[in-house]
C-alpha cells in the first residue's frame, strides 16, 4: 500500500516538475495534485458559455483548456442550460436573466463581474462579454491557487478605468530600455502576417485585466501615423479586440510637418488643428475602438507646444479635440524637466505643469511617473500627486528595469509600487494616499512601461514575469497586498508546494529592499553609468546636461553627501503638502530611506541605529550583497521543486546578480570613501578591485 502511494506521489511529482521554458507565464494549466481538485471535479462537470461573440469564443477556449488541464479530466464546454458552470450576460443567458441581477451587474460596470454559487450551479455573469472574460480568468485563478469554490460570492470591478501597457518599441523592432529580445510587433510582416504570439500576449494581459496597449515608443517616429502603418496597427487591434484590449499610439507632435510638410506644428494653427482632426478620423475609420494618443512633448529633445510658445495644455487640448468625437483620450506625459540651469530636476515637472491644473480638456490625463526624477530604485512619490485636483492624473510605472539591473536582477516590483500607492499625500488631510487620489477622479488610469519582448519566456528572466503580473493586478485593484500578488503568481507559475511558495514569496517581498541596498541606499539616486544605466558610476560628470550626471544627484564632498532639497537648498520639498513637506524637510523626521534625497548630511551624522552615516551607508551596501548570496543558497535548495529548466536559468541569473551587487558596493564605497576619508566599518568586505579599475570599464550585462 505504502509503495503504491509513493510511486503515485513520485509520478505526480515528476509530472509537476517537468521542464518548462516559461512561455505559458502564469497561465499554466497543468493537472493539479492538491486536495481541492476533488472538489473541483465534483463541481465542474460541464461548462456552458452562453454568447456568440469573439470574446465568448475566447472564454470558451480558455475555460475548456484551463479546466480540462487543471482537473485532469475532460470538461465539456458547450452552451446548454443544465451545465454546472454557466457564463454569460443577461441578454444571452436565460438563467442569468432569471436571477434578476441587472442592477447589480450595471453597478459593477462594463468590466465588472459576479461569480456566485446558485444551487448546484456556478454562475459567472457580467453586463458585457469582456466582463465575463475577466470573470472567467478570475475563476481559473481560483482553481490555480487552490481556493474553495463551493460557496462563491464574488463581485468585482476594476478600480481604474484605463490599465495600459506602454511599449517603448521602435519601428525597427528595437526596444528602448527593453531587455527581453525584440519588439513583439513585426512591422515588416504586418498586416499580411500576424504573429500568433500576439494572441498569447493579449490573453496574458486579459487574464490580469490590462485593457490597453500603446504600441510604439514615446520617443515617437511619425511614420506610425502614415496610412501604411495604420493598416498594420489595425491588424494588431483586430487580434487584441476580443481580449478587451484597445490600441493606443504615441504621437509625435511634429508629425504634421514631417508627414505633410506643414510649415509648423503650432497647436493653435488652423492647418495643424485640421491635420490632426483628419488624422484622427482616418485612424478611427480603420480602428473604430482606437484608444487615443500618448505624447511626450518638450522633453529630452521631443517636439512639443513649447517650441511655439504655447502651453502644454494648448498642445494636449488640441489633440484631445481631434479624438473627442470618437471618444478617444490623450495621455500627456508629465516627464518634462527643461528648466533654467542650476534648477533641481526633481521640482521641474511640478513647476511646468501644476499651474495648468483645471486647464486640460475632459479627455486628457496627465501621465506622471511614480517619482519626481526617473524610475530610480527608490523615489519618494511625485509631488504632482495630490497637487492637481482638477486634472486626472495617471501614474506611470516602469515594469522594465532600466535602473534595476535590466532582466538580470531579481526584483519584485510589487512592493515598490505598493509603497508608492500607499504614500500619503495629505492632499485632503490624512489618508489621501496616492491610490485614493488617482482612483477618485472623473477619469482614472495607470500605465506600466512593459518588460516584454520576443524572448521565449517573454521577460528575459523567469521571475520578472511577476512584475508584469503585479502591474495588472494592481491596476485592477490598487489596494491588493504585495504578499497576495506574490503568492498568487508563485502558485500559478512556479509551484504548489506550500513551503516552497512561502520561501519564494519571502524572497520576492525582500528583493526590492535588497536591490536598493546594493545600488542606492538611504535616498541616493541616479548613480548609474551614463547612457545604458546598468552598473554604477557615481563619479560620472561628463554628460552635456548637468542633471544627467550622478555627481549632480549625490553631491558628495568632504562635508557629507546628499541633495539638499530643503530651504537651504532647492526647496523643492515645499512642493509637497503639509505635513509631508515638513516631515521630509526636517532631518530628524525625514524617513532614513529618503535622507539623502532631501538632505546633504555630514558623514558623521548620527543615524537611528546609533551608527554614523558613513558606517550605515557601507553596511547597507553590504546587506544588499549578503541578501543576494543568501538568496542563491535558498534558491539552490529549491531544486526539485521547480522544473530544472527554469530553476537553472534563474540560478544563472542570480550568479550575475551577485557579481553585480559586489561591483555596486565596491565601486560606490570606494568612490564615496575618497570624500568621507574613513575606513570601512567592521562587517563590510574589502573591495575586490581598485576604484580606477571600476572607473575604467563599465559593468557588462
Ligand atoms: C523613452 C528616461 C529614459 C528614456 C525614456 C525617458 C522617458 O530618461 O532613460 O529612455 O525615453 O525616460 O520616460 O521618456
Amino acid at each position: 500500500m505504502r509503495a503504491t502511494v509513493i510511486i503515485l506521489c513520485s509520478l505526480l511529482w515528476t509530472q509537476s516538475v517537468k521542464a518548462d521554458d516559461g512561455y505559458r507565464l502564469w497561465l499554466r494549466y497543468d493537472q493539479l495534485s492538491t486536495p481541492s481538485v476533488q472538489q473541483y471535479r465534483r463541481l465542474i462537470k460541464s461548462i456552458s458559455v452562453q454568447g456568440n461573440t469573439e470574446t465568448f469564443d475566447v472564454i470558451r477556449r480558455e475555460l475548456s483548456v484551463g479546466c480540462t488541464g487543471l482537473l485532469g479530466t475532460p470538461v465539456i464546454v458547450g452552451d446548454r442550460d443544465d451545465a454546472s458552470v454557466i457564463v454569460g450576460v443577461p441578454e444571452t443567458s436565460a438563467l442569468i436573466r432569471r436571477l434578476r441581477w441587472e442592477t447589480e451587474l450595471k453597478n459593477l460596470g462594463p468590466e465588472g463581474f459576479r461569480i456566485r454559487t446558485v444551487g448546484n450551479v456556478i454562475v459567472i455573469a457580467s453586463s458585457t462579454d469582456t466582463g465575463a472574460l475577466y470573470g472567467a480568468f478570475h475563476f481559473l485563478r481560483l482553481l490555480q491557487t487552490d481556493q474553495p469554490i463551493d460557496k462563491l460570492q464574488i463581485d468585482q470591478k476594476p478600480r481604474l478605468k484605463l490599465r495600459i501597457l506602454n511599449h517603448w518599441d521602435n519601428l525597427d523592432r528595437s526596444i528602448e530600455r527593453g531587455y527581453a529580445g525584440k519588439s513583439l510587433w513585426n512591422w515588416e510582416e504586418l498586416p499580411k502576417r500576424v504573429d500568433p504570439r500576439l494572441s498569447d500576449y493579449a490573453r496574458a494581459n486579459a487574464s490580469i485585466g490590462v485593457n490597453g496597449t500603446v504600441l510604439n515608443n514615446v520617443n515617437a517616429n511619425a511614420r506610425i501615423l502614415t496610412a501604411e502603418y495604420i493598416e498594420k496597427v489595425a491588424a494588431i487591434a483586430n487580434v487584441f479586440r476580443p481580449y478587451g484590449i484597445r490600441v493606443y499610439l504615441s504621437a509625435r507632435f511634429s508629425a504634421p510637418m514631417e508627414l505633410s510638410n506643414l510649415p509648423t506644428a503650432d497647436p493653435l494653427d488652423p492647418s495643424v488643428i485640421a491635420w490632426w482632426k483628419q488624422k484622427a478620423d482616418e485612424i478611427y475609420r480603420a480602428i473604430p475602438d482606437f484608444g487615443g494618443f500618448i505624447v511626450k512633448a518638450n522633453s529630452e529633445g521631443q517636439p512639443g507646444p513649447r517650441t511655439y510658445n504655447r502651453t502644454h495644455a494648448d498642445g494636449a487640448n488640441m489633440l484631445a479635440a481631434a479624438v473627442a468625437p470618437h471618444k478617444g483620450i490623450v495621455m500627456w506625459r508629465a516627464f518634462v524637466y527643461d528648466m533654467k540651469p542650476g534648477y533641481d530636476r526633481a521640482g521641474a515637472a511640478y513647476e511646468n505643469l501644476q499651474p495648468f491644473d483645471g486647464k486640460f480638456a475632459p479627455n486628457v490625463l496627465l501621465q506622471v511617473k511614480n517619482g519626481p526624477i526617473d524610475f530610480q530604485p527608490r523615489e519618494p512619490f511625485h509631488p504632482l500627486f495630490g497637487a492637481m485636483p482638477r486634472t486626472p492624473l495617471m501614474p506611470e510605472l516602469q515594469i522594465t528595469q532600466e535602473y534595476l539591473g535590466f532582466s538580470n536582477h531579481f526584483v519584485f516590483l510589487g512592493t515598490m509600487w505598493r509603497e508608492f500607492l500607499d504614500a500619503d499625500t495629505f492632499a485632503a488631510g490624512r489618508g489621501s494616499t496616492v491610490t485614493k487620489v488617482v482612483s477618485h477622479q472623473r477619469l482614472t488610469g495607470i500605465a506600466g512601461v512593459a518588460n516584454t519582448g520576443t524572448d521565449r519566456n517573454w521577460t528575459g528572466h523567469h521571475l520578472l514575469q511577476a512584475n508584469w503580473y503585479a502591474f495588472g493586478r494592481l491596476a485592477w485593484n490598487p489596494d491588493i497586498s504585495s504578499k497576495q500578488i506574490a503568492t498568487e503568481w508563485t502558485t500559478m507559475t512556479l509551484t504548489h508546494e506550500d513551503r516552497a511558495v512561502a520561501t519564494i514569496v519571502r524572497l520576492m517581498l525582500e528583493s526590492h529592499e535588497a536591490v536598493v541596498n546594493y545600488m542606492t541606499p538611504l535616498g541616493l539616486h541616479h548613480l548609474f553609468w551614463g547612457g545604458h544605466h546598468y552598473g554604477p558610476a557615481p563619479w560620472w560628470d561628463t554628460e552635456k546636461r548637468e542633471d544627467w550626471n550622478p555627481v549632480y544627484y549625490h553631491k558628495a564632498d568632504a562635508f557629507g553627501i546628499g541633495f539638499d532639497r530643503t530651504k537651504t537648498g532647492s526647496n523643492t520639498v515645499s512642493q509637497y503638502h503639509l505635513p509631508v513637506a515638513q516631515r521630509f524637510a526636517d532631518v530628524r523626521t525625514c524617513p532614513e530611506e529618503f535622507l539623502l534625497w532631501f538632505h546633504h548630511v555630514r558623514w558623521d551624522h548620527r543615524m537611528k541605529s546609533g551608527r554614523m552615516l558613513w558606517d550605515e551607508l557601507a553596511l547597507h551596501y553590504q546587506r544588499g550583497v549578503d541578501w543576494v548570496r543568501a538568496t542563491r543558497t535558498t534558491w539552490a535548495s529549491l531544486s526539485g521543486v521547480i522544473d530544472p529548466e527554469r530553476h537553472e536559468a534563474i540560478s544563472k541569473k542570480l550568479v550575475i546578480q551577485e557579481r553585480d551587487a559586489v561591483w555596486w558596493r565596491d565601486a560606490c564605497l570606494l568612490y564615496f570613501q575618497t570624500f568621507a576619508k574613513r575606513p570601512l566599518p567592521v562587517g563590510v568586505e574589502k573591495p575586490a578591485k581598485t576604484l580606477d579599475e571600476y572607473k575604467a570599464k563599465a559593468l557588462e550585462w
